[in-house]
Order: structure tokens, then sequence, then C-alpha cells
């Protein structure tokens, strides 16, 4: 048994290994809609930083009102959030800030940096041209995330 005294400071290997997080039920619901790439990427990056699925799948009815809502583009049914598993992902730092965009341009870059180690290829709302800059662009749709699929 090692003694308790020669262990290193638990604050500090709570802050290396990240929060160990995990989804409520209604973000599981949620994620169980996305294809299996985006499931394993999210449930690689929730061990690391908390955040919610806002949303996977979207039918007709629900692309309309996100269209209406301003939170999309472009019309049912050519979004990557329309195809059954989706190919999108919205997610959002928790506890929910609309307003704080550092929060999800660090979210992102969490789950960019997960899918670049898992081999996932992926583009984030927060930098379409995937070129690191998050400045570079009209509309920014921070909490969306796509699988690129060549
Ligand atoms: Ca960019
Ligand atoms: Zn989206």
């Amino acid at each position: 048994m090692v003694s308790s005294t020669s262990q290193p400071p638990r604050k500090t290997q709570a802050l290396t290994i990240g929060g160990g997080y995990s989804f409520g039920e209604v973000s599981q619901s949620k994620l169980a809609t996305c294809h299996e790439d985006l499931q394993r990427l999210l449930n690689e990056a929730i061990k690391v930083v908390d955040f919610s699925v806002i949303c996977g799948h979207r039918g007709e009815a629900e692309q309309t009102a996100a269209v209406r809502a301003g939170a999309s583009k472009v019309q049912y049914p050519n979004s990557k959030h329309n195809s059954l598993p989706s190919l999108a992902v919205d997610i959002a730092p928790y506890p929910i800030d609309w307003n704080n965009a550092e929060r999800f341009a660090h979210l992102q870059g969490v789950v960019r940096g997960i899918a670049h180690v898992m081999g996932i290829k992926i583009r984030l709302g927060g930098d379409w041209d995937m070129d690191g800059d998050i400045t570079d662009q009209k509309f920014t749709d921070w909490p969306h995330i796509e699988l690129v699929q060549d």
C-alpha cells in the first residue's frame, strides 16, 4: 500500500484528466439519432468537458422550424441534420449560456482535437473552411458539428 502522503494533490490530477462528465437522458436520446462516428466522438468528449446535445436528427417540420428561427440556412432535406442517422449534431456547453461564445469555441476546440486523434473527419460551425481560423466567416453556427464523408 502506498502511503497517502506520497500521492500528488487530487486537484492537479482532476484538472489534468478532465471532469468525467456524463450525458443526461435528453442528450442521450438526441445523440442516439446521430451517425455512430458522432456518437463515438461525443461519448469521448463528454469525459473532458461538460455539454448538452441540443439536436441530432431533424425531420421536415423541425427543419422548417429551425430555418424560421434562424438556426439553419437550408431547407429540408438539404441539412446534414435531415438524414437518419443524422450526419450533424448541435451541442452546447453545460450549463448553457448562448451569449458566451468563448465557451462554445473551447468546446469546439476540444471536439476537434479528439476527432483528430480518433481519425474522424468533421467540419465545425465555428470554422466552416477548417483552416483553424474562427474569425474568417460570416455565419458562425457555434453548436454545429458535421461529419465530412469522402
Ligand atoms: Ca475558418
Ligand atoms: Zn447543426
